[in-house]
């Protein structure tokens, strides 16, 4: 198991490189260009320059999260083989820099949903919560002029040139179906699968998140049986998982079945716990797996079983000890640290 860190890069993470280094056993710092919009080709000096700079604070660059993948290649519109292209020169070029891991993910218009990112808990921490009834009532337009008045930062999946054309997006998959989703996928790793191979990029999908539809956009990769249909879509190592444990956790899945029967598969893991309502609601938790519905320990216990070597990061956080006053939602140092330390201090008792 190789542990890594999200980072949002210099002057847009309030948290530094040097903080990272402090937290046990972290070696890489999982990183993209976030300014980048979908479909554009990523320039080679400003991934030297990402690399560069990770590198002298001690860490390895291996995974990239995201590479966003243009709406046209999801919708399947004529124009998707020149985002395609543009997709594999940009993997091309991380290649060179020596990345390992590319996580993406293939969720129709919005990367991820929530309906508030500071919801106030018993112990006075925060953390993104999902209340399935607002999303049942509201339109997303206001959903997100309402969550996007909650913080000044861009946060990945809604980026303003997303945002901006959101009414219009909508239109465009107005009668698309889970199926043309699925052949859309197809035709874009059939594209991109023999570029991987060629130079060494294992891409790694993230689950949807939430792991059903909404807002009556198709969802697919949401479970055992369609992970399994995902991968073999285009039979390679090369096309692999991001698999995240709170994304599959926002519905009933068995995650360390998941993990079982997938394993080799699995290039990336982000683990972090959610409590599931039984209205369907959710809350992001700690890691501890009393404290929410995934059996994290089963998780990392079946990990190890595995003898994983791949990559693995903690994922979203609570905000606590006042940090949501500076922090990106989902994204502070406290509670990803001390996830680090729940992680660590299963895997090693049980190496022990
Ligand atoms: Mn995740």
């Amino acid at each position: 198991m190789k542990m890594t860190f999200r980072w949002y890069g210099e002057g847009n993470d309030q948290i530094s490189l040097q903080h990272i280094r402090q937290i046990p056993g972290v070696e890489g710092i999982v990183w993209s260009l976030h300014d980048m919009p979908a479909g554009e080709v990523w320039e080679q000096s400003r991934i030297n320059r990402e690399k560069a700079l990770i590198e002298k604070a001690g860490f390895h660059i291996d995974v990239v999260e995201s590479v966003n993948v243009h709406e046209d290649i999801k919708l399947g519109l004529p124009t998707r083989d020149k985002y395609i292209e543009n997709y594999k020169e940009t993997l091309r070029r991380l290649a060179k820099a020596g990345v390992k891991v590319v996580c993406y993910n293939f969720m129709p218009v919005f990367d991820w949903t929530r309906t508030e990112l500071y919801k106030q808990t018993e112990d006075g921490s925060n953390a993104l919560f999902f209340e399935k009834s607002q999303i049942e009532n509201i339109d997303p337009i206001t959903l997100i002029d309402k969550i996007s008045k909650d913080v000044d930062v861009t946060m990945p999946g809604w980026e303003p040139e997303r945002l901006a054309k959101l009414k219009e997006t909508f239109k465009q998959y107005e009668g698309f179906t889970a199926e043309d989703l699925w052949q859309n996928l197809k035709y874009f790793l059939e594209q991109i699968i023999p570029v991987c191979e060629a130079c060494d990029i294992k891409m790694g999908i993230h689950p949807d998140d939430p792991a059903f539809p909404i807002f009556g956009l198709p969802r697919i990769i949401i479970n055992k049986e369609n992970i399994g249909r995902f991968l073999n879509l285009v039979d390679s190592p090369y096309n692999g998982l991001s698999l995240c444990t709170g994304s599959l956790g926002s519905s009933a899945n068995d995650i360390p079945d998941i993990i079982h029967t997938y394993c080799s598969r699995i290039h990336f893991i982000h683990i972090r716990n959610v409590k599931r309502y039984e209205n369907g609601d959710f809350i992001e938790t700690s890691h501890r797996a009393c404290d929410g519905s995934v059996d994290t320990v089963k998780v990392i216990e079946t990990l190890h079983q595995h003898d994983y070597s791949g990559y693995v990061r903690p994922d979203h956080g609570r905000h606590i000890w006042g940090e949501e006053a500076w922090a990106r939602p989902g994204y502070g140092l406290y509670d990803r640290a001390l996830g680090i330390m729940y992680i660590w201090g299963v895997w090693d008792s049980l190496s022990r």
